[in-house]
């Protein structure tokens, strides 16, 4: 059985915790801020019609009934009435990032963000939506360019996040970039060129689910993978970086077995989510020309530039000829002297199997990166750097980035040869 999701608080609703809800409200049940502040609580053994007419006579909303249990919101004032009529009350709660670690955006707070932006700038931003995630949380897609609401024939760039749920540190790049280009344009010469000139999608939540798993129950669960039940019962979750549709499960470079970290699941694009980005890529096509030109997939950790193949150390191979190569290399290399990170081919770090840089490359001829940040090693943070290193090591990318979108238009200008490769068509592969 699938979980509901009929509101947003439920959405927030990671864990359920009591809270002691008599005690609480009657320090100050007449207070009206008290009285006037929802929440959302879980009401169990309201088993008849008649529980469910007598909890809903508080005051209180039901917004969900499985079997003898409720999702309802209520006044503190509300619940504490539930409870005196003899169910048992239990607050939920979005536990969200610990404290120490608020400056991270967990997806609630994405959202508003997201949406507080497109706000801000309409003309220039668009909050759309590639679908939803497996246990049906929405991923934001971002648009960002002139004339935001038309198509133009401009050259597009993908900049996706959080493929992997613990390197929540992706979805502050993706902020980081949405207001990079939104602030920034109009001011920044450089930056108001790119939006003038090009189509900039970014997706800052390819896993929503794991994200939000990993932060439940007030603790890090150091989670990686997607939460769809694979094998028989249970959560075990696909490794979306390894789901992807080009040389699929080929060379070693993940695991069949559904418990590992690697486990690249039972088929290509098995995953909601990597469906979900992969028709919104294959949308992108206009009489069978691919609009995205060039895209980095943001992870942590290592402080890697990384380019195509993963599935195999050969440096030249079927789709992938010298002058790609060379090419690969170059903005790689160009991107490290920017970011200080170490640039090289993926497969050099380790074989990896269905990642989506080998299906964009080879697929679609997406010039595409995968950037490891912040930090080199797990005593620096590992997965869970403090988030007062979020400004410094976003900002960090912000000139390989805008670089990358200046390329999108020939990348073989990296190497000079886009007199070559350019001159009839537009930036090909
Ligand atoms: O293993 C991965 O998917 C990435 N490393 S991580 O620690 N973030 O999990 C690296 C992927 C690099 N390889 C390719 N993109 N082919
Ligand atoms: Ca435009
Ligand atoms: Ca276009
Ligand atoms: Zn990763």
């Amino acid at each position: 059985m699938g979980r509901k999701f009929g509101s947003m608080v439920a959405f927030a609703t990671v864990a359920v915790v009591t809270l002691g809800v008599v005690s609480q409200a009657s320090a100050s049940p007449t207070s009206p801020k008290y009285q006037q502040k929802s929440a959302s609580y879980t009401v169990d053994g309201a088993r008849t019609q008649a529980d469910r007419n007598r909890v809903g006579s508080t005051g209180a909303s039901i917004d969900s009934v499985e079997g003898a249990r409720l999702d309802v919101t209520a006044t503190a004032v509300e619940a504490m009435k539930i409870e005196r009529l003899g169910y048992k009350v239990t607050q939920q709660r979005t536990e969200g990032f610990p404290a120490a670690d608020s400056g991270y955006h967990d997806y609630t707070e994405m959202q508003a963000e997201l949406e507080k932006a497109a706000k801000a700038y309409p003309k220039i931003m668009q909050k759309l939506s590639l679908g939803k995630s497996y246990e049906g949380r929405d991923m934001p897609l971002i648009k960002i360019s002139d004339n935001v609401a038309k198509d133009e024939n401009e050259p597009e760039i993908l900049y996706d996040a959080h493929q992997h749920a613990r390197e929540h540190l992706t979805v502050e790049m993706a902020l980081y970039l949405v207001k990079m280009y939104t602030e920034g344009y109009g001011k920044d010469p450089r930056i108001t060129k790119l939006v003038d000139s090009r189509e900039i999608w970014i997706v800052p939540d390819m896993n929503p689910d794991g994200g939000e798993y990993d932060l439940s129950g007030g603790k890090y669960h150091n989670w990686r993978k997607n939460r769809q039940p694979v094998g028989n019962g249970g959560v075990k979750g696909v490794d979306l970086n390894r789901n992807w549709g080009y040389k699929f499960a080929c060379c070693d470079g993940s695991s069949p077995v559904t418990t590992s970290e690697t486990y690249h699941g039972p088929s290509a694009f098995s995953a909601p989510e990597t469906q979900r980005l992969r028709d919104f890529v294959l949308s992108r096509r206009v009489n069978g020309v691919q609009q995205i030109k060039a895209s980095i997939d943001f992870h942590t950790y290592s402080e890697l530039v990384l380019w195509p193949y993963g599935y195999t150390t050969q440096t030249t191979a079927a789709g992938l000829n010298g002058d790609q190569q060379k090419t690969f290399a170059t903005l790689g290399k160009t991107f490290a002297k920017s970011n200080g990170y170490t640039p090289e081919q993926s497969s050099s770090l380790y074989i990896t199997d269905g990642s989506i840089i080998d299906w964009l490359w080879a697929n679609q001829g997406v010039w595409a990166f995968t950037f490891e940040m912040y930090p080199t090693t797990p005593g620096k943070g590992g997965f869970y750097p403090p988030a007062s290193v979020i400004d410094r090591e976003t900002a960090r990318n912000k000139d390989a980035s805008l670089t990358l979108a200046e390329y999108a238009d020939c990348a073989y200008r990296a190497i000079k040869k886009e007199n070559q490769y350019c001159a009839t068509s537009p930036s090909p592969r």
